[in-house]
């Protein structure tokens, strides 16, 4: 007899055999931590369950109308009033402080990640790898390494989720969002698309092989690059001109990118922008929208010329330029 768990593929083991385990399987660092606070959720549940419904029924038996017994109401009770405020309070807070941390963990990558670009579309995955091999709905990576992932869609809304990983986050038109994870098992994951995203949003599941460091090199030199996000960014950064503006040179017309990453941009008419993925990307396709101050709005707009890949090689090429030594006493 097949198993009505058949119909469903998410719920088969990943051996392909038909029983139903409760749980994918925990493969990354943080998938140990995010079961935890689950088991902690339903455990609570349970208790509080059991509880009211065992006070319901005593209670009915208790205070059943019997002849010549009555049950007194309760007028009012401070201990009581305390009782059931102040303990609902401390679970409360146990959860969201719990919460924030794993939360907190799975947001924020190590600083030593290594870095891969992920492009949903309807309705595929595409990924590069820092060294340059491109897969579409396959993503291989190493065992004991933090992956992490800078996703971006080129039409609506997706989610990038693997369950063995206890990893999902969404990936949307116009903004960055990454989410990060380090492999603890060998093995073949599911990938899915957790946001419904059009007719075809079921069939937009991928696998993630977790493979051992040295089978992951293998894997690369296989895999064959062309060239590097960094590298074919350079090239754009030349193909495109930016290089006629953005330049070391004193009186360059914009602002030296060299060196900036992850610092602060000062905007004409006061605040600042952080200099990251975000600011580069609006900087590039709508650049009125944030002017450096000091400069003049001459940069034009590059939206409708660039893609979401090239937009992802500029930003990798940019990131990778570094200060040029004693660049800070320039005026
Ligand atoms: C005609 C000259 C010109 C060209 C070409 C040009 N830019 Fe600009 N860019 C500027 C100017 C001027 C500014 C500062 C005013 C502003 O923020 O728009 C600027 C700002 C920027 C900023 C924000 C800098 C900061 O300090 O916040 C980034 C990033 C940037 N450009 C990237 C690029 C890239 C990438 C290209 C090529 C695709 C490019 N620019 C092409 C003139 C140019
Ligand atoms: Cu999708």
């Amino acid at each position: 007899m097949t198993s009505w768990f058949a119909l469903l593929p998410a719920l088969q083991t990943y051996d392909g055999s038909q029983t139903a385990p409760l749980f994918p399987p925990s493969a990354s660092t943080v998938s140990g931590e995010v079961d935890a606070l689950y088991a902690f959720l339903v455990g609570v549940s349970i208790f509080f369950s059991v509880l009211i419904f065992a006070l319901v029924i005593g209670f009915t038996v208790r205070f059943r109308r019997r002849p010549g017994v009555h049950a007194t109401p309760i007028e009012g009770s401070l201990p009581l009033e305390l009782l059931w405020t102040l303990v609902p309070l401390a679970i409360a807070m146990v959860i969201f402080v719990w919460g924030a941390k794993v939360y907190f963990r799975t947001v924020r990558a190590p600083s030593d990640a290594m870095q891969i670009d992920v492009t949903g579309k309807q309705w595929m995955w595409k990924m590069q790898h820092p060294t340059g091999q491109r897969e579409i709905n396959d993503l291989h990576v190493p065992v004991g390494v933090p992956v992490k992932l800078r996703m971006i869609s080129e039409d609506v809304i997706h989610s990038f989720y693997v369950p063995a990983f206890r990893i999902k986050r969404d990936v949307v038109p116009g903004r960055y969002s990454t989410t990060w994870f380090e492999a603890t098992q060998p093995g073949e994951y599911h990938l899915f698309c957790a946001e419904y995203c059009g007719t075809k949003h079921s069939q937009m599941i991928g696998r993630v092989f977790a493979l051992d460091p040295v089978e992951y090199q293998a894997w690369l030199a296989g895999a064959g690059a062309a060239e590097t996000p960094r590298e074919a960014g350079a090239k754009l950064f030349t193909s495109l001109r930016c290089d006629t503006c953005h330049n070391s040179q004193s009186g360059a017309r914009g602002p030296d990118l060299a060196g900036r990453w992850g610092g602060k941009s000062v905007l004409r008419g006061g605040g600042s922008a952080t200099f990251d993925a975000d600011h580069v990307r609006e900087s590039i396709l709508n650049p009125g929208a944030k002017l450096a101050l000091g400069y003049e709005p001459l940069m034009p707009s590059y939206s409708g010329q660039v893609g979401e890949e090239q937009l992802l090689a500029l930003i990798a090429y940019i990131e990778s330029l570094a200060a040029p030594q004693g660049a800070k006493e320039k005026p």
